[in-house]
């Protein structure tokens, strides 16, 4: 075996595992004392992103810490835009900014298709990440999904409704799709480095999938992620997590991918009757649940273990960390998954 522990390896490709395996969305951040100590070395989020060894650092922390069955390597979905021509900044306590922004087919034709050497600061970090794990876990690479970033790159920076990312598709739907279609391809070419540079698994974050409606979700976004499952599955495992799209899990359990997430909308009996058996599900614990006495979070736990079952299943939480969890909580979070 090349991996001291391959648990969750084992469990996207629908193997045999003896216990459930877990690992938290947004564990490389937020809740760990050692990140932040971490992050004040670097300038600001853009240029910690930027730097290898500082990223590779705190990839490799929620491992040590907190004993998840795998890292994720620390970067963001927004370094797909900048490598495209359309650089962002992290605004402390407000999020993503970018000064330029897609409203037009000019801005559309001047963006270049990307790939792993317009992130080679992202393929190093794994590189350093992998070389540090030394085989303890696996690790896992990610991408936005092209939807979500299309949203980030016409709005400029986050929304609750992305209702000029909307309005884009409404008005000017071609275009849209050729927007779609260059930020599909750059995504293929820097997932492909990512596993090329040693990433044992793949995740696809469709964070904003919930603003759209079935048929333009299956339209402008589906139709993109099936493109990049195509070119990423026959190599790795492949998990793709759209939030607040339940409407769309029978579409998803077509897509050539081993995993599909969810969110804890989703009731695990509905979405494994409506997945079928083919494909190992993800999730879904409200992140909220952390918030509480660690008597419910064990029951809570243990409830969502039944629910899903031991085999083709993937601990995690329905969204990522929120930055004011205790670490305690979530340390006993995952170690009550691991004993049940
Ligand atoms: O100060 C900080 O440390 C900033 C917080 C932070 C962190 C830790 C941001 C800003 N990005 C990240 C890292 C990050 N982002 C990871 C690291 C690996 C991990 O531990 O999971 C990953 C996978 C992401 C992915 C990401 N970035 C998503 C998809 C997942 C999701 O949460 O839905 C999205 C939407 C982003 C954009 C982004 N980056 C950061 C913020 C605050 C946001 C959201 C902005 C918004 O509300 O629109």
């Amino acid at each position: 075996m090349k991996y001291q522990n391959d648990i969750i390896l084992r469990a996207a490709r629908g193997e045999q595992v003896e216990r459930v395996p877990i690992w938290l969305m947004r564990q490389a951040g937020r809740v760990l004392p050692e990140y932040k100590a971490t992050r004040s070395r670097a300038k600001n989020f853009v240029e910690f992103v930027k730097n290898p060894d500082l990223a590779a650092e705190v990839t490799i922390q929620p491992v040590d810490i907190l004993g998840v069955d795998a890292a994720i390597i620390f970067s963001d979905i927004l370094v797909i835009p900048e490598a495209m021509g359309l650089p962002y900044q992290m605004i402390e306590a407000k999020g993503p900014w970018f000064e330029n922004t897609l409203t037009s087919k000019s801005d559309i034709d001047a963006l270049r298709i990307a790939d792993g050497n317009d992130l080679s600061y992202v393929i190093k970090a794994i590189e350093l990440s992998k070389k540090g794990l030394n085989n303890r876990v696996p690790l896992i690479g990610f991408a936005g999904a092209p939807w979500t970033i299309f949203a980030y790159m016409v709005e400029g920076s986050g929304s609750k409704t992305f209702s000029q990312a909307k309005k884009f598709l409404y008005q000017q739907p071609q275009l849209a799709h050729e927007a779609l279609e260059k930020i599909t391809q750059s995504t293929i070419n820097y997932l492909k480095a990512q596993v090329a540079a040693g990433a044992d698994m793949i995740q696809i974050f469709d964070s904003w999938a919930g603003v759209l409606g079935q048929e333009q979700y299956k339209t402008f976004s589906l139709h993109y992620i099936s493109k990049i499952c195509n070119e990423l599955s026959p190599i790795v495992p492949v998990t793709v997590f759209a939030k607040d799209a339940h409407f769309a899990l029978a579409d998803m359990a077509v897509l050539s991918c081993n995993t599909i997430g969810i969110d804890w909308t989703i009731n695990p009996q509905d979405a494994r009757i409506i997945v079928g058996h083919q494909k190992t599900l993800q999730g879904n614990a409200d992140p909220c649940l952390l918030y509480a006495e660690e008597c419910v979070i064990e029951q809570e736990a243990r409830k969502m273990i039944q629910a899903f079952g031991k085999q083709r299943y993937i601990a995690n939480l329905g969204h990522g960390l929120y930055p004011d969890t205790e670490k305690h909580k979530v340390k006993f979070f995952i170690d009550c998954i691991k004993s049940l």
